[in-house]
């Protein structure tokens, strides 16, 4: 599909091509079995500026839009989702105090993830899932620190070796509701926090994900971002842009199983033909083709519209219950199309399978997503 992207976009795709080519697809498969991320990846990304594709140049990062993290996320997940999952919630976990933040908190948080840092953003708690507004942490004011008590559950970005800072929501007013919520940065190190147990996962292997818990745990009242009572609609707003990320992260999954069902179908030959002559496979390619172009065209619309400084709830919305769909289902029939082979760990399909089978879950299950664009189309 033509649409006409910038020279710094076409620029950061083809380095990240590469870099997914010649470093992520060799490694991907070990990844996934040990579940654990290469540190040299980690390393090779933060040298290219990947932890901090949208922070301003101010603060050492790329200063790029949601367009160029799309890109990025989409090239890194052609090879490897983990590895994209974890830029995507780098570049989301930090947009709340990029937009919210006191300068004080720009200069410590935004310039430590520019040069590499790690972060996290904790919505997610035992009894909050789909329903944000019913976390129970709270964060209660002694003196110029705040106690936190309570736990985070399924955090991305934060395991053994990963995470170094932590965005969270607390409950600093209980008789207030949603206005009573606030987002505090925690640092790995704060005293009282510790982190429960790394999730073994069904895909995505080889991302961090894990159970962060909050004891009497002391951070700086200063660590509050933006304004208190104001932190539920901050995370719904990074929220907004980081499915955007996610639906990246499916569309790129789809693309990758395209492209191999389309090679294999071509040079796979039964009943003295390649598969591809027949009708019913051939179907099978367009319906995929064409769901792949349907999701980047609404990616491409959610980035470029959340890039004109516009709402997107709804069409990042759609994007991402769309891409998150066909991302499964594209993958699907790219296996079934390699068949026996597609099952088996030798091909990348059955990784591919299990890793976009995530995408419909997190920053928001497509159930959510049709949720939020109902109320929007019925506004
Ligand atoms: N941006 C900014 N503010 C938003 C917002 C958005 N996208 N969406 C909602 N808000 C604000 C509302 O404007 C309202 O504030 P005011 O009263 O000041 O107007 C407040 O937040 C409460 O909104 P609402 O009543 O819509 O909240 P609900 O409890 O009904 O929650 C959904 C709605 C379903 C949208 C929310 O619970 C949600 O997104 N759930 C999924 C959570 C998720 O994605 N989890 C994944 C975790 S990260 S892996």
């Amino acid at each position: 599909m033509g649409f006409v992207y910038t020279e710094e976009q076409e620029s950061i795709r083809a380095l990240v091509k590469e870099f997914a080519k010649n470093e992520l697809e060799p490694r991907a498969p070990k990844m996934d079995q040990e579940e654990k991320l290469d540190p040299e990846i980690i390393r090779m990304m933060q040298e290219m500026g990947l932890m901090g594709i949208g922070i301003p140049e101010e603060y050492g990062g790329l200063g790029m839009g949601v367009m160029e993290k799309s890109i990025v996320v989409e090239e890194l997940a052609r090879k490897c989702a983990s590895t994209a999952e974890l830029i995507s919630v780098q570049n989301m976990a930090y947009m709340a105090i990029l937009k919210h933040g006191s300068e004080e908190l720009k200069q410590k948080y935004l310039t430590k993830a520019a040069q590499g840092a790690i972060c996290a953003f904790a919505l997610t708690e035992p009894s909050a899932g789909s329903d944000a507004a019913n976390i129970k942490t709270t964060a209660v004011v002694d003196g110029d620190e705040y106690v936190i008590n309570g736990s985070k559950c399924f955090i991305s970005n934060m395991g053994p070796d990963e995470g170094d800072f932590v965005t969270i929501l607390a409950i600093t007013d209980p008789d207030a509701g949603v206005k009573g919520f606030t987002a505090i940065v925690v640092d790995r190190d704060a005293p009282g926090f510790s982190l429960g147990r790394r999730e073994e996962k069904m895909g995505i292997r080889a991302a961090d994900v894990s159970e962060l818990f909050f004891e009497n745990c002391r951070v700086p009242v200063s660590n509050t971002v933006g304004e208190p009572g104001k932190g539920f609609n901050y995370f719904m707003e990074s929220l907004d842009g980081g499915r955007i990320g996610m639906a990246s992260q499916a569309l790129g999954i789809a693309e990758e199983a395209l492209e191999l069902a389309v090679n294999y179908a071509k040079t796979r030959e039964q009943f003295k033909k390649p598969i591809a002559k027949n009708q019913g496979l051939q179907w099978y390619i367009a319906d995929m083709a064409t769901k792949v172009e349907a999701a980047r065209a609404l990616i491409y619309e959610a980035a470029t519209t959340y890039d004109r400084g516009e709402n997107v709830s709804k069409i990042a919305a759609i994007a991402k219950y769309y891409a998150a769909e066909i991302g499964v289902q594209v993958a699907d029939k790219a296996l079934q199309i390699h068949s026996g082979y597609g099952y088996m760990r030798d091909y990348p399909l059955e990784r591919m399978y299990r890793d976009a089978r995530i995408v419909p879950i997190y920053e928001g299950t497509s159930e959510v997503q049709k949720m939020i664009i109902a109320r929007e189309t019925l506004k």
